[in-house]
C-alpha cells in the first residue's frame, strides 16, 4: 500500500469519527477539491463517490458559490444575529419554505445537522408546552437512525457506538422504534422493500404503553442514511404519519442527507408524499461549502410560540451563527444553482442507471445485501470473521490507494453518494473500481 510522505505534524488534531492513530500511520490527506474529483496531496486525482460527506451534490467548488461566498465576507463578514438581521436570513428563509413542502411555511437556522435535531426536538417540547399540553415531553426515535452527535440527537438516535459512552446521560423519557432492516424477509430489494411496513404498529405499542398524552414528537429518518441506507418499507411512512396524525404526535422527518435531491425531488417529503410537521436540514442546504442547517416548521408549531406580550422572546433558543450571512449566500446561490441547473431532476434521471449497476453486485459471493433509493446505494458485506467492520475499512483504503476513488464505509457496508450531476460513466467506473479492490479482498 502506498505512503504519501508527509512531515507534517499530526498529533494535535483529534479528527472526528476517525480511527485516529491507525490513520496517522497512513495519513489520507487532500489538498484540494474541484468538480467531481479531489487532488491528493500526492497530487493523485481521485473520483469522489461521496459527493463530500453526503454534501456537496452539484460538485466541489461550483463557481458560482464561490463567488457568492467571496462576495459576501467582504461586503459582511457577521451580522449580530440576536435582535438584529440581515436580508440574506430572511430570503434564504423564505425561498427555503417554498422549496419545501406546502404547510411548512417557517425556518430556524443553526450551523450543522446536529444542531437542527436538537432545535427540532425543543420545538417539539415547547409546541405542547405553549399549548398547555405540557406532559406530553416524551420523544421517540428509531433503532439504527443516526440523528447526529449531540446529547438530543443521539438519545433518539439508534447507533449503539454513538450511544454507549454517554448512556448514563442520555435524555430522559426517549422509547425506540426497531429498524425496519432484515436480511431474511428484505434483502437485495430495489428501492424501497415490499416487507416490513408492519413494523411501525409498533407506534400503537408505545402508545399504549405510555399514553399518547405523555409523547411530544416522533423523529426518523424517510430513508436511514448513517447506518447503511434503510429505504423505508412500502406504506411505512404514510401509515406512520396516520399513527401521529390520530395520537396528536408531532411527526418530524430528519432529511439532513435526504433533502435537496439526494432521492430526486427537494425533500423527501414530496419523493413519499408525506407531510411531517417538520424538516430537519444541513450538507445540501449550502452544498457543503459554509456549514448551516435549518429546522423547516409547520404553520401551526410557528402559530403556538407567537402568543404573549410581543416585547417577548417566543423561544428561548438560537446560536450565534444563526442565520450567518456568509451562510445564507451560500445557501441562496446553492438554491439557485440547483434550479438552474434542474439538479433534482438530474438525479431523478440518474436513478435507475445507479441502481441497475449497484445490484451488480447481487451475485456477488462477498455480498449479504444491496440497498438503493435515490442516488443512495450501500453493499453490504459479509464481515470477516471475529473482525467485524475489517473488510469495509479495507475497500475504503483500497479504493483510496490503488484506485484513485473515495467511497465511504460503515462497518462493513460500502457507501455510495454520487453528485446529483454525475456522468453515468463515471458511476460505472466507479463500481468497476469498487468490484475490482473487492475481488482482491480476502
Ligand atoms: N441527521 C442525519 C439524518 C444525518 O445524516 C446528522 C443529522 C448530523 O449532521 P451534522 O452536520 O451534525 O454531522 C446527519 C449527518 C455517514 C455520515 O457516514 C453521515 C452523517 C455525518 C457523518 C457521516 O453516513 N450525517
Ligand atoms: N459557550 C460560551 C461561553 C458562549 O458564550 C457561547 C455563546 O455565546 C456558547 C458556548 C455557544 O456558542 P454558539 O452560540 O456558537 O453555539
Amino acid at each position: 500500500m502506498q505512503r504519501q510522505s508527509t512531515d507534517l505534524s499530526m498529533d494535535a488534531y483529534w479528527m472526528p469519527f476517525t480511527a485516529n492513530r491507525d490513520f496517522k500511520k497512513s495519513p489520507r490527506l487532500i489538498a484540494s477539491a474541484q468538480g467531481h474529483h479531489y487532488i491528493a496531496n500526492d497530487g493523485r486525482k481521485l473520483y469522489d463517490g461521496f459527493s463530500g460527506l453526503w454534501t456537496s451534490g452539484v460538485g466541489h467548488c461550483h463557481p458560482k458559490i464561490v463567488a457568492a461566498v467571496q462576495h459576501q465576507v467582504a461586503e459582511m463578514d457577521l451580522c449580530m444575529g440576536f435582535q438584529l438581521g440581515h436580508n440574506k436570513a430572511f430570503e434564504l428563509a423564505e425561498k427555503l419554505t417554498k422549496l419545501a413542502p406546502e404547510g411548512l411555511e417557517h425556518c430556524f437556522f443553526t450551523n450543522s445537522g446536529s444542531e437542527s435535531v436538537d432545535t427540532a426536538l425543543k420545538i417539539a417540547l415547547g409546541y405542547h408546552r405553549a399549548r398547555g399540553d405540557a406532559s406530553r415531553t416524551r420523544l421517540i426515535g428509531r433503532q439504527r437512525g443516526y440523528h447526529g452527535v449531540n446529547f438530543g440527537g443521539i438519545s433518539v438516535g439508534g447507533i449503539g457506538p454513538n450511544r454507549k459512552m454517554f448512556s448514563a446521560n442520555l435524555i430522559n423519557g426517549v422509547d425506540h422504534l426497531p429498524h425496519t432492516h432484515n436480511l431474511q424477509h428484505a434483502a437485495f430489494s430495489h428501492g424501497q422493500p415490499e416487507w416490513g411496513a408492519h413494523l411501525v404498529e409498533e407506534l400503537e405499542t408505545l402508545v399504549t404503553l405510555h399514553d399518547a398524552s405523555t409523547i411530544a414528537a416522533v423523529i426518523v429518518e424517510p430513508v436511514a442514511g448513517s447506518t447503511g441506507i434503510l429505504p423505508p418499507p412500502v406504506g411505512y411512512l404514510e401509515r406512520l404519519r396516520e399513527i401521529c396524525t390520530r395520537h396528536g404526535i408531532l411527526l418530524i422527518f430528519d432529511e439532513v442527507i435526504t433533502g435537496f435531491g439526494r432521492i430526486g425531488a427537494p425533500f423527501a417529503a414530496q419523493r413519499f408524499g408525506v407531510l411531517p410537521d417538520m424538516i430537519t436540514v444541513a450538507k445540501g442546504l449550502t452544498n457543503g461549502v459554509i456549514p448551516m442547517g435549518a429546522v423547516l416548521v409547520s404553520e401551526s408549531i410557528h402559530e403556538a410560540f407567537m402568543h404573549g406580550p410581543e416585547q417577548a422572546v417566543e423561544l428561548f433558543h438560537g446560536y450565534t451563527y444563526s442565520g450567518h450571512p456568509i451562510a445564507a449566500a451560500a445557501g441562496l446561490a446553492t438554491l439557485e444553482v440547483y434550479r438552474e441547473e434542474g439538479s433534482f431532476d438530474q438525479a431523478r434521471a440518474l436513478e435507475a442507471m445507479f441502481a441497475e449497476e449497484i445490484h451488480q453486485f447481487d451475485h456477488h459471493s462477498m455480498a449479504i445485501d444491496v440497498r438503493n433509493f435515490g442516488l443512495m446505494g450501500a453493499v453490504e458485506l459479509a464481515s470477516r470473521d471475529g473482525a467485524p467492520g475489517a473488510r469495509g475499512l479495507e475497500v475504503h483504503k483500497q479504493c483510496f490507494w490503488e484506485e484513485d476513488l473515495v467511497i465511504r464505509n460503515s462497518m462493513d457496508i460500502i457507501q455510495f453518494s454520487p453528485f446529483l450531476n454525475s456522468r453515468p460513466e463515471d458511476i460505472r467506473s466507479m463500481f468497476a473500481a469498487v468490484r475490482r479492490v473487492i475481488e482482491k479482498l480476502a
